[in-house]
């Protein structure tokens, strides 16, 4: 039977009628039964040793096309939908979207698994299994609002493996119930996703019309939700027993798989490496050295193994997101790791008795960090620059005492999902161009360099952006209400909501363009600028932040005049699914963080491979990204990291002397304009105003005029036409360091080791 003749025949047992007489949904279980059984076809990669990638978030997304396409089956199928009067985006819709995982490092994680899988490395993700993951965000009154977003229903990736675990906490014992999601590598190969969840878990906990609901009923809340409200002491609490949930989950699958391949325990580090994602999985490591002594081994020698086993990166260096747990908070979720955890300490002090590289501190709290550093074989950081900070400044301590265990890993995408899925018309062109290569050797797009003068080709590249362009804007029209101009620059800045990454600087060039265009000044050619993303329930300035842009959507859209010329749509719900929408249709692409405080950023990447141009500063994977392409082909502006981290240090920054420079004041005096608060709540537009003033932790006032400049030189070029189209190429073109499959071969060939070890 042909994939067509198969389908039809699936649909009729299922459905009892003709495949075009279905309903997107009901096509849509037919498809996920198709993919679960061709998955179930594939072998695992498998080998002695295996990675265990432990991750508290693995932001995945929908899962149907890009499994297919790894499958080898996505024209093929869309094909028989087409024949159905349907298509795969059609039915894509159907699919609910899980979201495990707030931002970059959740994203990373899924993207590192399709490589693994891809490259046949042995590799298993570990994560949680949260009913209702990240809130979805709903805006009303020009505010977001957090509701559940569930995803699971009776037909999807999940499979139950029966497999079951004892998890002990202080005062009760709870089972871990063990799911799995399939993930298949591209064209050959595959993995899988361990999701944990927790059986009591009760969803009728939560309240009716938002995320609220009783911290403090562990036994019914673990896996309710991803990183709950941690602004008190309970919600802090839930979120250790989700950690050491997951810790001891791991620890006792890691030791039985372990076992089944023919381990001794003793040379547990010949079968497994264990990837510990930034420190949320950190309790890993007590886990399993007092596991290790349960099974009868000696401290010293349970010690040394765990020593040989874990490696860990860091994904940030904002001091507010490193993780210091009160002991106390540990003692109460898991008692049993408390002593593992003082002879940790107590060893560590024996041999660096220096009070900054201690694992508890004076105040008792637990640094988990330290932790992974002190009994970790290896440290990374996620970007050049990154690690030059983490070495240099935040952890040079630990530096100096263990320089072998540091080094770099610049982060990846996969190519599969943010090329060959999201953007089928420019894969096709490429592939036309370049031939297939490029699909498993990402660095086979250089070959696109020889197109940079070739007229035909620049223009069928501005053709490909316009169609993407087309589908954004109806996309946005139903998402936002906003009727964007297709005609448009698309300026776009979609990710996490975060004074650091300066969502705010932004803003405020767009109230100095809503104020040209008011004064007469009109741009050559109208400027779309899209916003997208969710911010932290308790975060009270970035919810400020997204109540000032869409104040400022409003203000725009309603005003005639300045509608033809800008325009400002801000995407509700950001998700994955958004971003394969946003990211093809982009122009510029705005990576306007503080210098040195995004760790690396991949957003920059996947759009840097669609074509759109970097407006950036100097911070994270940008450096490279200028290194790659040349400054011709990317704006820079703004402070250096080192200037900056001098700032922090030095305690001096006020924002007044850059307020009173030329027309920045203006700018910000206009948040708190009668127009403004005329649509939105006084209260919360000047208490932004107010931090924009007085505090401006992030120094967005001294960047501005050179954003500003950079901007608007940007625009201009962007007039010339093909000129700009060969930007586009060569950041294309360049693209394919950041390809996961280089980083991941990169993990595996300095950290885990799995090639060569294992048989194909
Ligand atoms: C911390 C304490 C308690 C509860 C939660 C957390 C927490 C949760 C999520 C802290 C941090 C995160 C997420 C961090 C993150 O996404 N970092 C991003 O990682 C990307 C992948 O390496 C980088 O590209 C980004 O620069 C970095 O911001």
């Amino acid at each position: 039977m042909n994939c067509a003749e198969q389908l039809n025949s699936l649909v009729r047992k299922r459905w009892g009628k003709a495949s075009a007489a279905c309903d997107a949904h009901q096509l849509y279980t037919v498809l996920l039964d198709f993919c679960k059984a061709a998955m179930g076809r594939q072998t695992h990669n498998s080998g002695k040793k295996k990675l265990y990638y432990l991750s508290m978030e693995f932001l995945v997304g929908r899962l149907l096309a890009g499994n297919l396409l790894n499958l080898g089956l996505y024209d093929d199928v869309d094909a028989w939908l087409r024949e159905n009067g349907s298509s795969l985006a059609d039915i894509e819709a159907s699919e609910p979207e899980p979201s495990l995982g707030n931002g970059g490092l959740g994203r990373l994680a899924a993207c590192y698994l399709d490589s693994c899988a891809t490259l046949g490395l042995p590799a298993d993700g570990i994560c949680l299994c949260y009913h209702f993951g990240l809130f979805r965000q709903a805006f009303e009154d020009h505010k977001q609002h957090a509701l559940r977003n569930p995803w699971i229903e009776s037909d999807s990736w999940l499979e139950d493996t029966g497999r079951r675990y004892a998890v002990q906490f202080a005062d009760t014992q709870v089972e871990a119930a063990l799911y799995d999601v399939d993930v298949p590598g591209y064209q050959n190969g595959s993995g899988r996703l361990h999701l944990f969840d927790l059986a009591t878990t009760d969803e009728s906990l939560v309240e009716k019309d938002g995320i609220g609901f009783d911290k403090t009923a562990i036994t019914k809340n673990l896996t309710l939700f991803l990183y709950p409200d941690d602004s008190g002491r309970d919600g802090r609490l839930l979120r250790v027993y989700q950690e050491y949930f997951m810790a001891s989950c791991a620890a006792q699958l890691i030791l039985e798989e372990a076992e089944a391949r023919g381990s001794n325990l003793h040379d547990l580090a010949d079968y497994a490496v264990v990837q510990i994602n930034d420190t949320h999985p950190s309790m890993v490591i007590p886990e399993l050295i007092r596991l290790l002594m349960q099974r009868g081994l000696e401290i010293d020698e349970a010690i040394a193994i765990v020593e040989s086993l874990c490696a860990f990166t860091n994904h940030t260096i904002l001091a507010e997101a490193l993780e210091k747990w009160p002991m106390e908070y540990i003692g109460e979720v898991a008692p049993q790791i408390v002593p593992v955890l003082w002879e940790l300490d107590l060893r560590a002090k024996e041999k660096y008795p220096a009070p900054p590289l201690a694992i508890i501190d004076e105040d008792n709290r637990v640094h988990m960090a330290h932790i992974d550093i002190h009994y970790g074989f290896s440290v990374n950081g996620v970007a050049a620059l990154h690690t030059g900070i983490l070495e240099k400044s935040e952890l040079a301590d630990f530096y100096k005492i263990y320089p072998e265990k540091f080094g770099n890993k610049t982060n990846g995408v996969t190519f599969r999902r943010w090329l060959l899925a999201c953007n089928r018309p420019l894969a096709a062109l490429i592939e036309e161009l370049i031939g297939p290569g490029f699909k498993t050797d990402a660095t086979q797009l250089e070959k696109l360099l020889d197109y940079k003068k070739d007229a035909a080709v620049l223009r069928r590249l501005d053709a490909i952006k316009q169609e993407n362009k087309q589908r954004l804007a109806a996309f946005l029209q139903e998402n936002t209400g906003v009727a964007v101009d297709p005609g448009a620059v698309f300026d776009i800045q979609v990710k996490r909501l975060h004074e650091y990454k300066r969502q705010q600087l932004n803003l405020l060039w767009v109230i100095r363009q809503y104020l040209a265009i008011k004064a007469g000044r009109l741009p050559k050619r109208s400027i779309a600028v899209v916003l997208g993303g969710k911010a932290a329930p308790a975060y009270v300035t970035a919810q400020d932040i997204i109540h000032l842009a869409l104040c400022l959507q409003q203000l725009i859209d309603s005003d005639a005049a300045v509608r033809p010329h800008l325009q400002l749509a801000m995407i509700e719900n950001y998700n994955v699914s958004a971003a394969e929408l946003a990211i093809p249709a982009c122009d510029i692409s705005e990576q306007i963080s503080l210098a040195s405080k995004e760790a690396s950023g991949t957003g920059n990447m996947k759009f840097m491979l669609n074509g759109a141009v970097t407006l950036g500063t100097m911070d994270g994977a940008n450096v490279e990204i200028a290194q790659l392409v040349g400054r011709e082909n990317i704006y820079i502006f703004g402070e250096s990291s080192d200037k900056v981290i001098a700032r922090y240090k030095a305690e001096d920054y006020d924002p007044l002397p850059y307020y009173a420079i030329d027309d920045i004041g203006r700018l910000v005096d206009f948040i708190v304009s009668r127009e403004l608060i005329a649509i939105g709540d006084r209260a919360c537009l000047a208490r932004l105003h107010r931090e924009l003033i007085a505090k401006d932790w992030f120094m967005t006032l001294p960047d501005a005029q050179s954003y500003f400049a950079a901007r608007d030189r940007m625009l201009a070029d962007y007039e010339d036409r093909p000129a700009w189209a060969a930007k586009m190429l060569v950041n294309i073109a360049k693209a394919g360091f950041f390809s996961s499959d280089r980083a991941v071969a990169e993990y595996d060939r300095d950290i885990w080791r799995l090639s060569g070890q294992n048989s194909p």
